[in-house]
């Protein structure tokens, strides 16, 4: 039985978000902005299919994937840098790798009971979310 992501989460913690944003080179007005909030993860997953939306009160972002397939990513609303990305299963893990300008970026999303978990990897730098189901 493979792993089911679907669902409405609300983040309720976050853990070096600002060596991420600043990893990505985020500006200081917008990190301070982006640091406040308590974003909501929709995901939809039909199989090796899935559309995840990330929503604030700030900015939005979705992304649409299917497991093993390339696809252009454009960070539109977040860093803005074009990057070729794909997600794999590795066992229940959900990992997502982004070749880019920068290095050694990517996340990681798996359950935890009933949590959802999400690690953020930019270069040297990791943050770490945990999201309750709505
Ligand atoms: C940019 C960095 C905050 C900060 C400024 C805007 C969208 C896995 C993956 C699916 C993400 C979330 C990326 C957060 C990067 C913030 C606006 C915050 C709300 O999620 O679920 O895209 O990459």
């Amino acid at each position: 039985m493979p792993v089911d992501f679907s669902g409405t989460w609300n983040l309720i913690s976050n853990d070096n978000f600002e060596g991420y944003m600043v990893a990505l080179g985020i500006d200081f007005a917008t990190r301070k902005i982006a640091k406040m909030l308590k974003p909501q993860k929709v995901i939809k997953q039909d199989g090796d299919s899935f559309y995840i939306h990330t929503t604030s009160t700030f900015r939005d972002y979705s992304l649409q994937f299917k497991i093993g397939e390339e696809f252009e990513e454009d960070n539109k609303g977040l860093d803005n840098r074009k990057c070729k990305s794909v997600v794999t299963w590795e066992n229940d893990k959900l990992v997502c790798v982004q070749t880019g300008e920068k290095k050694n970026r990517g996340w990681t999303h798996w359950l935890e009971g009933d949590d959802l978990h999400l690690e953020l990897r930019c270069e040297n730098q990791v943050c770490k979310q945990v999201f309750k189901r709505a």
